[in-house]
């Protein structure tokens, strides 16, 4: 967004620039004083080096299209008069260096090779939903970005079961039902507070990190347009009663599609949970800027030797993937036994 905003505040800056001043043929032949002073005026753009910027020819519209496409203008070779640099020259350098990319190990679809299905039998097209258009764009940008870790574990939930059962007959009557989710919210941002760095995220030259001092948690809900991530303001600050409130409204508002963008913003750590649907464990992709994600699969009644003997237990199986820039394996087996810990005992969370 922040290149959004560069790109946007430089075509504006162009567009006072081209409303200020002589037409570009007019420029061109201009003293060198004026030119000078019109050098200046461009050396305020973000795209490249003032100097590079200089040495080129180019009109206010191509300009904007190469801040747009955020190249740097002064690479491209200009194939009008007097090498001045064309609408063209920057959709060659653009198509370019995308065909270079290869070269520099990271494969495009363009590699691909294409397949026609319906030689093999009857198919269907269906185009992505705007969101699943948006998330494929934003999972895989941050797979191929970060180096990520997935670290499992699991909570002995029984005590929390039997809890959360038995006040869901009191709240039933207020309408409330607290989800294991809640429970699990409750204790991840205990756990974020104990281990700031899983609150964090790695600044933009990736030589500090940024602590964030609140706890916005985002959860994945599933809906039949794709997969969303509303995000439940100051966690720290709610009850477990409050959480569950927020998930149900949230989630109603997702399946709705009635989530405001601010909704979707700002979280600091998210929870998949797919406890409600099965399996034992996945590698949850972390939500870039974010560092790590929590993954919740079905808890299971498991067989444990005790001292005392055999023993029954509820388990909830964890899957925490992080972002091993920032965090190290260590830091991610405490993390993950420490919410074990939490959620092993209801009476820790209020601690
Ligand atoms: N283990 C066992 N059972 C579980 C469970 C767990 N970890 N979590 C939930 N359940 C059970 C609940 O007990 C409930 O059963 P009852 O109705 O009998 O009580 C049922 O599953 C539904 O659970 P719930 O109402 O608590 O809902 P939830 O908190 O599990 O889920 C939401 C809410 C929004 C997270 C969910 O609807 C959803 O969209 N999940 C999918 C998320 C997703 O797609 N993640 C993948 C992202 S990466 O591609």
């Amino acid at each position: 967004p922040e290149n959004e905003t560069q790109a946007e505040e430089a075509s504006k800056l162009e567009e006072v620039k081209a409303a200020k001043q002589p037409s570009v043929i007019e420029q061109e032949t201009l003293s060198e004083k004026h030119t000078q002073a019109a050098t200046q005026l461009s050396s305020t753009l973000p795209v490249s080096e003032p100097n590079d910027q200089a040495l080129v020819y180019a009109g206010p519209a191509v300009r904007r299209l190469a801040n747009q496409l955020g190249v740097d203008i002064s690479k491209v070779n200009g194939t009008g008069p007097k090498q001045r640099i064309l609408k063209e020259d920057i959709h060659t350098y653009v198509k370019q260096t995308m065909m270079a990319a290869p070269s520099s190990g990271q494969a495009t679809m363009q590699d691909l090779p294409k397949f026609d299905f319906s030689k093999w039998g009857e198919i269907e097209t269906k185009p992505l939903t705007k969101i699943q258009h948006l998330s494929a764009k934003n999972l895989q940008r941050a797979w191929q970005m970060i180096p990520h870790v997935t670290q499992f574990d699991e909570a002995s939930v029984s005590d929390l079961e039997q809890f959360r059962k038995e006040e869901n007959l009191r709240l039933k009557a207020k309408g409330v039902k607290l989800t294991m989710l809640a429970f699990i919210i409750k204790a991840s941002v205990k756990a974020l507070q104990t281990f700031p760095k899983f609150c964090a995220s790695l600044s933009d030259d990736g030589k500090s990190i940024v602590y964030k001092h609140y706890y916005h948690i985002g959860f994945a809900a599933d809906t039949e347009n794709g997969l969303v991530v509303p995000v439940i303001r100051d966690a720290d600050q709610k009850t477990v009663v409050e959480i569950a409130n927020d998930l149900a409204q949230l989630s109603d508002r997702a399946r709705n599609k009635k989530l405001k963008p601010q909704e979707m913003q700002g979280g600091c750590f998210t929870i998949s949970s797919l406890g409600g649907i099965g399996g034992t464990a996945f590698t949850p992709i972390v939500n870039w800027p974010e560092v790590a994600i929590l993954g919740v699969s079905r808890s299971q009644e498991k067989v444990v030797l005790t001292d005392n003997g055999v023993k029954s237990n509820l388990m909830l199986p964890l899957s925490l993937s992080y972002d091993h820039r920032v965090i190290d394996g260590a830091d991610a087996a405490r993390f993950t036994a420490y919410l074990a810990y939490l959620l092993s005992d209801t009476r820790r969370l209020l601690l």
